[in-house]
């Protein structure tokens, strides 16, 4: 019993501030290109939709932290219909269920009939690019990151390169000018999707409280990345 209140004291896992009621911290997201890099194709639109976020604090227990949010990873933005609160403390994972919103009640002012969708242009021939992907996955980002009042906003950052990299687009051919993958075509593509949205998503702090992600906060370590 005292072994065990130790631990739970232990500075690594601080867990939740008692005394402190629950907020809902501001979150922001957008994405971005690193330096020197352009991605192919061209990413003129990519939209993800969250169901739910959670925050996991360090000893495994987890709170909903939103739902119905859409990441616009070109326009810079994230729409976020239900802002949850959560209590304020240390936490060490955020975990996305991304998944198309298809309560047309719950998700009217939000159109977000995809888990993913990207368009975009292929470099070497001009053709459209169509991502969509309907099936429900999860993302998972780990890290240590304060979530307080104080501590400031969180945002979900996409680095667009890494969007479609894994999905060999150019390998494609383009039928009427549009290379589509979605899940009737070139649906054995989907999966590398999936993974690439793993690979390409952070938890960022919002330096200036904008909700929007700028050149500083790309260049400061992320709060929580993908796992190794
Ligand atoms: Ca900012």
């Amino acid at each position: 019993m005292t072994a065990a209140l130790a631990l739970g004291a232990a500075p690594s896992c601080g867990g939740t501030e008692t005394g402190n009621p629950p907020f809902a911290p501001d979150m922001g997201g957008g994405g971005y290109d690193p330096m020197g890099l352009s991605p192919d194709p061209a990413v003129e639109s990519a939209l993800i939709s969250v169901e739910e976020a959670k925050l996991e604090d360090c000893e495994g227990a987890q709170v909903p932290l939103l739902r119905r949010a859409v990441l616009d990873a070109v326009g810079g933005q994230l729409r976020v219909l239900e802002p949850l609160e959560v209590p304020a403390g240390l936490y060490c994972a955020i975990e996305l269920s991304i998944a198309a919103c298809e309560d047309p009640d719950r998700c009217r002012t939000i159109f977000a009939p995809y888990a993913v969708s990207i368009d975009g242009t292929r470099r070497a021939d001009g053709a459209s690019i169509e991502v969509r992907d309907a099936t429900r996955f999860v993302v998972r980002l780990e890290g240590s990151f304060d979530v307080t009042p104080d501590a400031g906003g969180l945002l979900l950052a996409v680095d667009r390169t890494l969007l479609t990299s894994g999905l060999s687009l150019s390998s494609i051919p383009a039928v009427d000018g549009v290379v589509l993958v979605d899940e009737t075509t070139n649906a054995d593509r989907l999966p590398a999707l999936r993974a690439g949205l793993q690979s390409a998503m952070t938890l960022r702090r919002d330096l200036d409280g904008d909700a929007t992600l700028d050149p500083e906060e790309i260049m400061a370590a992320p709060l929580a990345q993908p796992p190794e």
